[in-house]
C-alpha cells in the first residue's frame, strides 16, 4: 500500500494515493489466466506466495481509494484495521468468557455505548453479527418470539398468517409493503390503513420494519409517527439504521432519527459511515428481560455449562444464532477509544457537508440533474450528454438516457479513474448513486468526479 502521510488531522491519512487506479479492471477470463487459480498437490515457494499476495492486492478494487464511491462503505480506518489484524491473530470465538475474556467485555462496553447513543435510558441488550440482513432477521425472530414464545418449541404449523410491514423501498412479495412518498419515505397514514386491512382479513400483524437511511436514496422514515402507530397496535418496531445510524453521533444530524428511543430494536452497521473495518454490524434491542437469549438459546452443553467457576452471564454466545462469532466489536472499540465521540461526530458532519457540496455542484453544472434533494450522503443524479440535451422530456429521452450510465460506468472501470454505482428505480431510467463517506475525500475529488463523468460521457 502506498501511504501518503498525514493530511490535516494527524489521525487521518490517505490510504491510497490518487495516482493509483481505483481498480485495474480485468475480465473474469483474463483474471483466471493471470491468477493461476488451480490448487495443486505440492506447495509453492515463499517468493511465489509473495507474488500471489501482490497479485491479489493489485487486481482487487481499492475501496479505500479517495475516488471509490460505489458502496455504502469506503475508506480505511487505521485503528479499526489494526484491530482487524489483532482479531485475526488472536483467533478466538466470541461465545464464552473463558475463550474470549477481553473481547467479551469490549463487546459489552461498545453495545452499552451504542444503546446510550440511541437514547434507551433504561439500557438494553445486543449482539454483533455478520451484517445488517442478519440483524434484521434477529429483529423478526424477537418480534415473533414476543408474540408467541411457544413457537420456538412447538413450531409454526398452527400459527395464523403473520404479517410484517415494511416500506416499498425494501418490500418483498411475502410482506405487505406500505406506500412511500416521492423521496422514498414511508407514509404513516398508509401504514395505519394497511394494518387495519390486514386485521380485517384475519391476519396477525406483529412487526413493522422502518428504515433510517435507505440504500438508494438515503431516506429516513418518520420514526416518531411510525412509533405511535406501532404503540397503538402493539407491534414490534424495528429500525434498520445500518446506514443512517451514524447520524446519531452528530448533534447536527441526529434529528433524522427523531423518535428512535421509542423503538424495540435497531440494526446499525459501524462499518458503513463510521468506517470501521468490514464487518462491524450491531443488532440492538431495548428489552432488558434477556429476550435475545431466551429467543435464541440452544444451551449447548459443551459451551454453556451452568456450573462454571465464573459468572456465566458473561457467556454471551447463547444469544446468537451463530456458534463461532468474530469479535467485531473490537474494531469499533479501538477506533472509538482513539478518536473519541467528538471526532466520530466530526467525520459524520464532514461527510454530510461534502455531500451538500456535491449537491450544489450538480445543480450548477450543465447536463447534471438530481433525482431529488438528498437527505443524507447518497446523491442520485443523471448525466445527460450534450447530444440528448435538446430532446424533449419523454420516452425517447428516457430510453436513450437509460443507456448512458452503464456506458460511463464501463469507461470509468476500464480507465480505473473512479467507481460510482448506477441503477434504475421504479420506472426511472438508470441514474448514478454516489455515496460520500470518507474524510479522505476532498472537494477537488468531487469536482474531479463531475468533470470525469462529463469527459467519459462524450458520445
Ligand atoms: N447493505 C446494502 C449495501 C449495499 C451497498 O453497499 O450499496
Amino acid at each position: 500500500l502506498e501511504l501518503d502521510g498525514p493530511v490535516g488531522n494527524k489521525k487521518d491519512f490517505k490510504a491510497f494515493s490518487r495516482r493509483m487506479a481505483v481498480c485495474e479492471w480485468r475480465s473474469p477470463e483474463q483474471l483466471k489466466e493471470l491468477l493461476d487459480l488451480e490448487l495443486k498437490d505440492e506447495g509453492e515457494s515463499e517468493s511465489k506466495i509473495l507474488q500471489r499476495c501482490r497479485e491479489a492486492i493489485r487486481y482487487s478494487v481499492k475501496t479505500s481509494h479517495p475516488r471509490f464511491f460505489n458502496q455504502l462503505f469506503a475508506g480505511l480506518e487505521p485503528y479499526s484495521t489494526v484491530a482487524s489484524f489483532i482479531i485475526e491473530s488472536i483467533k478466538t470465538s466470541l461465545y464464552t468468557y473463558e475463550v474470549a475474556p477481553v473481547f467479551t467485555l469490549m463487546e459489552n462496553a461498545v453495545l452499552r455505548k451504542m444503546i446510550e447513543t440511541i437514547g434507551w435510558e433504561e439500557g438494553g441488550d445486543g449482539i454483533f453479527n455478520p451484517g445488517g440482513s442478519m440483524s434484521n432477521m434477529y429483529a423478526m425472530n424477537l418480534a415473533r418470539y414476543r408474540y408467541c414464545p411457544d413457537w420456538k418449541e412447538v413450531g409454526l404449523y398452527s400459527a395464523p398468517r403473520l404479517v410484517v410491514f415494511t416500506s416499498q423501498e425494501v418490500g418483498l412479495h411475502s410482506s405487505p409493503s406500505y406506500s412511500v412518498n416521492e423521496g422514498g419515505k414511508m407514509i404513516p397514514s398508509a401504514l395505519e390503513e394497511r394494518i387495519q386491512l390486514a386485521k380485517r382479513e384475519g391476519a396477525v400483524p406483529f412487526m413493522v420494519n422502518a428504515t433510517a437511511g435507505t440504500t438508494v436514496f438515503g431516506a429516513f422514515d418518520p420514526i416518531e409517527e411510525i412509533a405511535s402507530v406501532c404503540e397503538k397496535h402493539n407491534l414490534w418496531l424495528h429500525v434498520d439504521a445500518c446506514w443512517g445510524g451514524a447520524a446519531l453521533m452528530s448533534k447536527k444530524h441526529k434529528h433524522l432519527l427523531k423518535g428512535i428511543h421509542r423503538v424495540h430494536s435497531v440494526s446499525w452497521n459501524p462499518h458503513k459511515m463510521l468506517m470501521a473495518s468490514l464487518q462491524c454490524s450491531a443488532f440492538l434491542v431495548r428489552d432488558k428481560t434477556s429476550l435475545l437469549q431466551r429467543c435464541h438459546s440452544a444451551r449447548a452443553s459443551y459451551l454453556f455449562q451452568q456450573d462454571k467457576f465464573y459468572d456465566v452471564s458473561y457467556d454471551t454466545g447463547d444469544k446468537s444464532v451463530q456458534c463461532s462469532r468474530k469479535p467485531d466489536a473490537f474494531k469499533l472499540w479501538l477506533m472509538w477509544k482513539a478518536l473519541g465521540s467528538r471526532e466520530l461526530e466530526q467525520r459524520v458532519d464532514r461527510a454530510l457537508a461534502m455531500a451538500r457540496y456535491l449537491t450544489q455542484e450538480i445543480k450548477k453544472r450543465d447536463g447534471f440533474q438530481l433525482l431529488m434533494e438528498p437527505e443524507f450522503a447518497n446523491m442520485c443524479f443523471w448525466y445527460i450528454p450534450p447530444s440528448l440535451r435538446k430532446l424533449p422530456e419523454g420516452p425517447e429521452l428516457w430510453t436513450k438516457l437509460h443507456a448512458v450510465a452503464p456506458v460511463i460506468k464501463e469507461r470509468m472501470m476500464k480507465t480505473g479513474s473512479m467507481m460510482i454505482g448506477y441503477q434504475t428505480h421504479g420506472d426511472k431510467p438508470n441514474f448514478f448513486r454516489m455515496v460520500v463517506i470518507s474524510p479522505q475525500v476532498s472537494r477537488q475529488d468531487l469536482d474531479f468526479v463531475l468533470e470525469e463523468i462529463h469527459h467519459l460521457g462524450q458520445d
